[in-house]
């Protein structure tokens, strides 16, 4: 079929009018309305942000009869493997106190989101984002976004290798448009532009992408068969390093992964990534741009439910999708090694980098930076860096790496944290400190339950659940999202719950730590209330009757969704 017989979404025309991303941003930024215009806001994403409206602010509105809605943006700065100086960090606390909602979001992706940020502060926010070297183009939008890869500091060539592929990857497929330096970056009275943060001046074409960029967001993550921090089979193009006699050889591609699926529409899905074929250093940027342009060009441009790559792949097999990359390529591609995932790290605690120095990983719960009346986290941040100024880096997890601490060092980080009562990795519950949870309610718009909010309360519970069973020490993963978008990926780990209707969640069980076997649904609909209880049940069967070694997720998968409901339901009925 061509463009014209198939009925394209109306993001596509958007896009394409769009002129590379300028749409009627500038006319909008310079009236006095607080929010912008729904077209607007698809193509803002592309700039690295969301428009929102506070959703506790809304509920309190309407029941006063109000019908506007608070309006606010949410932007999100793009940190290529997650790495930042304590200076970048610095400059995000401050503006998330004079212009945000004054805390910080660790994200998933390892990048940074300010929230309840006004319309009318954006450009100051954006400039002063820039003036430390980064920048919030691309971290959104139909790009490929934040490139993700394991952030861990060890001083070898093996991790040198990998982040340095990151910062690679990442620039080769940023958007070229002027327009971000054009709208949010030049000086209205000098015409002048500050070019920092991507994009080149002046460069009216896209080379990657056209005029109408992907069909949909593209993620990318670049990770090691012994540690799959950034759970890289949940991206829709991974590279996995295979190491040998301690150099990188090359990185099995792995392509399709995503986890977001709309219940209602039954052909969508989570999916984890399948290996397409072995590329050498070399080889790795021209075959990844064979694949984001193959996926460009025959991704489905019609509804943007099925827009994601792994549902190209799905309707092709992955035969045709690699005879089609290896056209755009133009060499045949190798075949893939036979290596996989089989070790996973958080790197929370102290750990030595290899150069005599240290690293400490800072768990964050649920990856919000704040002070509140218990401890005072985003102080303590701040004092470590203006302090120590270590490199910091951000783990998959929502959490934090405070990297090359000196020996002498480690004490004063240490007397930091407790001085602002922040909890230390170490004495956070091995359930906890393995949990997270998406933002959701009250910024994300499409939170059908609380998530960051609701993790926390239920954690209190559970934590007191497992260590009256003697399993505290158990390693597993909970992961919790308000909407089965999957923002939190719940759809790999041992226990995932997705939001479904109000208050009620689908109980997903039976994934794994590494990341590489997808979670089946035991129980849908489950109240919050009843969560605990529910995943308890199947916690005594597990303690019972768990061969040696084996996992909550290992367990759950051999035993079967049926026969544990049964099973469960046996061991209801004789209680
Ligand atoms: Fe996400 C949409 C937050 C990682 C799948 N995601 C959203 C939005 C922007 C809501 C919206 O479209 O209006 C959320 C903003 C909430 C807020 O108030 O901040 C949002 N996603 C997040 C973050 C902040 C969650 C977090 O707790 O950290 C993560 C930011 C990552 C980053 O730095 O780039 C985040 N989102 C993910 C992930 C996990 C990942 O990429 O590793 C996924 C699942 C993987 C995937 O993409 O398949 C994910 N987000 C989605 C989807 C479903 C996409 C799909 O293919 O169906 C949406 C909805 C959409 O795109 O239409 C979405
Ligand atoms: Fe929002 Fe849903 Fe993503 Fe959570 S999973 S942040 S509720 S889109």
């Amino acid at each position: 079929m061509t463009d014209k017989e198939i009925k394209l979404s109306p993001v596509e025309k958007l896009k394409t009018e769009s002129r590379f991303l300028r749409g009627t941003i500038a006319d909008e930024l310079s009236n006095e309305l607080p929010n912008f215009d729904g077209d607007s806001v698809q193509i803002l994403k592309h700039h690295g942000m969301y428009q929102q409206d506070d959703r506790d602010q809304r509920m309190a509105m309407r029941a006063k009869g109000i019908k506007d809605k608070a309006f606010m943006m949410m932007l999100r700065t793009r940190i290529p493997g997650g790495k930042l100086t304590s200076e970048q960090m610095l400059a995000e606390i401050a503006l998330a106190d004079e212009l945000g909602n004054t805390t910080l979001r660790l994200t998933t992706r390892q990048a940074i989101q300010l929230h309840g940020i006004y319309k009318s502060d954006l450009k100051e926010v954006i400039r002063r984002t820039n003036e430390v070297q980064m920048s919030t183009l691309g971290a959104c939008g139909d790009v490929n976004r934040n490139v993700m890869c394991c952030p861990a500091p060890f001083k070898n060539k093996i991790y040198d290798d990998i982040q340095a592929m990151a910062d690679t990857v990442s620039e080769h497929f940023l958007p070229r448009t002027s327009a971000y330096h054009e709208l949010w970056l030049s000086n209205p009275e000098t015409g002048e532009k500050e070019l920092v943060g991507g994009g080149i001046d002046g460069h009216e074409i896209e080379p990657i992408y056209g005029t109408t960029y992907l069909p949909r967001k593209f993620k990318t993550a670049i990770g090691l068969t012994y540690d799959n921090c950034i759970d890289i089979y949940t991206n829709d193009l991974g590279l996995l390093a295979i190491v040998e006699n301690d150099e990188i050889v090359g990185y099995n591609v792995l392509v399709g992964g995503g986890m977001g699926v709309t219940p209602a529409k039954k052909t969508t899905f989570p999916a984890l990534a399948k290996k397409l074929t072995f590329a050498t250093p070399d080889e790795v940027i021209a075959i990844s741009e064979a694949i984001v342009k193959v996926q460009r060009d025959f991704g489905n441009r019609a509804d943007r439910k099925h827009a994601r790559m792994k549902y190209l792949i799905n309707e092709w097999g992955i035969d045709k999708f690699r005879d089609k990359v290896s056209e755009y390529y133009g060499q045949r591609l190798n075949d893939s090694r036979p290596e996989d995932v089989d070790g996973f790290n958080d790197h929370m605690g102290w750990d030595e980098q290899g150069d005599g120095k240290w690293f400490y990983g800072l768990n964050v719960e649920n990856g919000r930076v704040w002070d509140n009346e218990k401890f005072k986290l985003k102080s303590a941040i701040k004092e470590v860096c203006e302090t120590l100024k270590p490199e910091i880096r951000l783990t998959s997890h929502q959490s934090l790496l405070f990297t090359d601490i000196e020996e002498s060092s480690k004490a004063e980080l240490t007397n930091i944290l407790k001085k602002h009562n922040v909890q230390l990795s170490e004495e956070y519950s091995t359930v906890r400190r393995w949990s997270m949870a998406c933002v959701a309610w009250p910024t994300c718009g499409l939170a059908i339950t609380e998530s960051e909010r609701a993790l926390p309360v239920m954690m209190d519970e559970f934590e007191k659940e497992l260590a009256k069973i003697g399993l505290s020490s158990e390693a597993f993963t909970v992961r919790m999202t308000g909407c089965p978008n999957g923002c939190a990926r719940p759809f790999n780990p041992d226990i995932g719950l997705v939001g479904k209707a109000k208050n009620r969640y689908t109980m997903y069980l039976g994934g794994r730590l590494l990341g590489n076997r997808l979670a089946f649904i035991y129980k849908d609909l489950v109240p919050f209330e009843e969560i605990v209880p529910e995943i308890m049940k199947v916690m005594t069967l597990f303690k019972a009757n768990r061969e040696e070694n084996e996992t909550f997720g290992d367990f759950c998968d051999r035993i079967g969704k049926d026969s544990l409901l049964a099973q469960t339901d046996e061991v209801e009925n004789a209680s």
